[in-house]
């Protein structure tokens, strides 16, 4: 039985975590755990329905869809910015702010220009109580029931003013946005052309259910009017709102003259890639809120602001043909051949065409003009076809009836939008992808074993299945004969100093975590989670293949249809049989502990991770940091414990150094993480 406080309490916790996470970039607690407040917070619900607050984040998903949005007057107008595209335009706007400032101090507050939705979202005594598309400027939709979905936007606020006015952009961030899409592919269902439509589209859903499912999320960048007295800078008022609970994007910087605005362009352009959302530019404002209201407004935009706009993400070029790629689960890609072209700095000569439903929804021919699209590090992207172009010349795109590389038949799996070769392992494109997996960086992390390296050894047949990468000698290796990137050039020596390296880059790896071994195996949809969920809950290889379809989906994450490939992938002997072999060559490590084995050494100590770790990745070190009792942030700020430093460790590292934080690199890490009973 729960009180009414005890209730409160558990959804002030619970928003407390969110908080955390969203604004400060900080975990507090693991998901399990916060699932699990979730969870009795629910229950109580049901139990004590009289108890509900509508800030419960139970209570995000309202009632039952809408009839059709209405119509809302902005008190004060949305006004949208003036967009500049080189430095001439950068130039005659900071000449501009300063034929208005006396002092010639330019300082200006740096933003990235997101590229979502711009919405209005109005708080009363710290209560959500409206939320509006911007429309027009002057008269937006009502989309309360929508932006109440979204878990980075507060119900509620800390120390709220009476009345508060945020305006700010709901967008899709890039990994939600590729796990939506590749999911809608497989399920036949609708992809979104890019984070910006996913964005728009999922707050014209009449239905909140329907939003709910959208990773959304939100970065304030201005606010509209306040009851409370505010800071008298932008960058200081945007600060305010973060105090408040209201997350802002953490790529803002106050520059100082032209010269600094003219970096900060160039360093978010350079990073572009880097982000996990899609921007278009960057924002430049005065800094100075008596500045702006003395330089005040045109009929729609203000003097003092300005989105200094990036090339463009998307670019048309001619589809010259299309060809077909095997995959190591069997899977057949349309892999798109394109008469080469820039888009925002890089050549584009090959984009993916996913598979055959993704052909017919784009309506797509060979000769065909199409849209590119590239953003951060996916395989460039087709997304329309400019059909107005069109000659005469296009050609129907035909998917094979075989596998193009071993001519076994070519299945279509009920449900499944994919092609299929039946041939598995037989199926020498197949091979080679499983060999390229296992040796991965993520896997094995075999240096050096190049796929042009594994394409030679499976094509001579040196390399069978897995286990036979430990029979390797430098002699056979030395001799072998490499294709070159470019076909046309001879193939060339691998060569006795490579030949020597690999060797031993093999032999460095015979001691493998039991995760690792589990991933490299390339179990179908056994990614670097599950296996690590399956190695700290089972001894041994041996001890996963006698696990039952029950032992294995009573764990966390792991539901029915992973669970049977797993089982599927031990019953067949082959696999047995490469397995054992295997561990005649290699040493496997358990990683399973008795979580009271582990102190809470680093307990509510911030940590932040920066740079490429090799022997994990970020989730798994994360996982550690938390069972630790640390909390992990995104951002290294005066309240840093220590800073954990990869590889190519960039900005991050030097405002560790510039604060004075400890940092440590990867092997230290793990050095820590073994002296607290944490066996990697
Ligand atoms: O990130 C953005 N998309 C962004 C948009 C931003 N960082 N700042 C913005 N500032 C404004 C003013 C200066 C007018 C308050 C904006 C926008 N406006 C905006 N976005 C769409 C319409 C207007």
């Amino acid at each position: 039985m729960y009180t009414k406080e005890e209730y409160l309490s558990l959804v002030n916790d619970l928003n407390k975590y969110a908080k955390a996470y969203y604004v400060d970039d900080e975990l507090l607690v693991p998901d399990s755990y916060y699932d699990e407040i979730f969870h009795k917070v629910l229950d109580i619900e049901k139990e004590h329905p009289e108890f509900i607050v509508s800030t419960s984040p139970t209570q995000r998903v309202g009632g039952s869809a809408i009839e059709s949005f209405t119509q809302i007057e902005h008190k004060v107008p949305l006004l949208s910015l003036s967009d500049i595209f080189k430095d001439e335009d950068l130039v005659a706007f900071t000449d501009r702010i300063d034929d208005f400032d006396t002092s010639h101090n330019l300082e200006l507050c740096a933003e990235v220009k997101l590229d979502g939705l711009a919405v209005s979202l109005i708080y009363e005594n710290g209560i959500l109580i409206k939320a509006a598309t911007r429309g027009d400027g002057r008269i937006g939709e009502d989309i309360t029931h929508n932006i109440r979905t979204i878990k980075a936007i507060p119900l509620e606020l800390n120390n709220a003013p009476a009345y508060l006015d945020v305006r700010g952009e709901v967008f899709m961030p890039r990994d939600g946005f590729e796990k939506w899409n590749e999911q809608a592919r497989a399920q036949n269902k609708k992809v979104f052309a890019n984070p910006r439509n996913a964005a728009a589209g999922s707050l014209r859903q009449l239905d909140p259910k329907i939003t709910a499912t959208r990773p959304l999320t939100f970065n304030a960048y201005y606010i509209g009017e306040c009851s409370d007295e505010l800071p008298n800078t932008q960058y200081e008022r945007l600060m305010y709102l973060k105090s408040l609970g209201i997350p802002v994007n953490s790529n803002i910087k106050v520059v100082k003259g032209l010269d600094e605005a003219r970096n900060y362009y160039n360093s978010i352009l350079e990073n572009r890639d880097s982000l996990n959302y899609d921007i278009d530019g960057v924002v430049l404002k005065t800094n100075s809120i008596a500045l702006q209201e003395n330089m005040g407004f045109t009929a729609r935009t203000p003097r003092w602001a300005v989105a200094y706009k990036f090339p463009a993400q998307e670019e048309i070029t001619k589809l010259l043909d299309v060809e077909f790629q095997v995959g190591r689960t069997g899977a057949i890609t349309p892999v798109a051949r394109l008469s080469p072209v820039n888009v925002s700095g890089a050549c584009v000569s090959n984009a993916t065409l996913h598979n055959e439903d993704e052909i017919k929804r784009l309506q797509i021919k060979i000769n065909d003009f199409v849209i590119v699209r590239r953003a951060g590090d996916v395989i460039p992207q087709i997304i329309g076809v400019v059909t107005d172009k069109r000659d005469g010349s296009e050609k129907d795109i035909v998917f094979p009836d075989k596998c193009p590389i071993c001519q076994s038949a070519v299945e279509r799996v009920e449900g499944e939008a994919v092609l299929r070769c039946t041939g598995g392992l037989f199926c020498l494109a197949q091979l080679t992808q499983a060999i390229i997996h296992f040796v991965s960086r993520n896997a094995l992390d075999i240096a050096g074993f190049g796929d042009k390296i594994v394409e030679a050894l499976v094509n001579k047949e040196i390399v069978k299945n897995v286990s036979d990468i430990y029979t390797l000698d430098e002699d056979t290796l030395a001799s072998l004969l490499l294709e070159q990137e470019d076909k046309e050039k001879k193939p060339r020596l691998l060569g006795k100093k490579t030949a020597t390296k690999l060797i031993k880059a093999i032999e460095d790896r015979k001691e493998v975590p039991l995760n690792k071994l589990i991933y490299a195996l390339g179990i179908r949809e056994v990614g670097e989670s599950t296996a690590l969920t399956l190695a700290k809950n089972f001894e041994s290889i041996d001890a996963i293949q006698k696990a039952t379809l029950e032992d294995l989906t009573s764990l966390q994450d792991i539901g029915n249809v992973v669970a049977t490939h797993i089982v599927d992938f031990f019953l067949e002997s082959h696999n047995i049989d490469v397995i054992n072999k295997l561990l005649t060559y290699i040493n496997v490590k358990s990683i399973k502990t008795a979580s009271n084995d582990v102190e809470k050494v680093f307990d509510g100590k911030s940590f932040v991770l920066t740079g490429t770790l090799s022997k994990m990745n970020r989730n798994e070190a994360k996982e550690y940091l938390l069972s630790l009792g640390a909390k992990v942030s995104s951002s290294v700020s005066k309240k840093t414990y220590m800073v954990i430093a990869g590889e190519e460790a960039g900005s991050k590292l030097t405002k560790a150094e510039e604060l004075n934080i400890e940092i440590i690199d990867e092997d230290k890490f793990i050095e820590i993480l073994r002296e607290n009973n944490i066996n990697i």
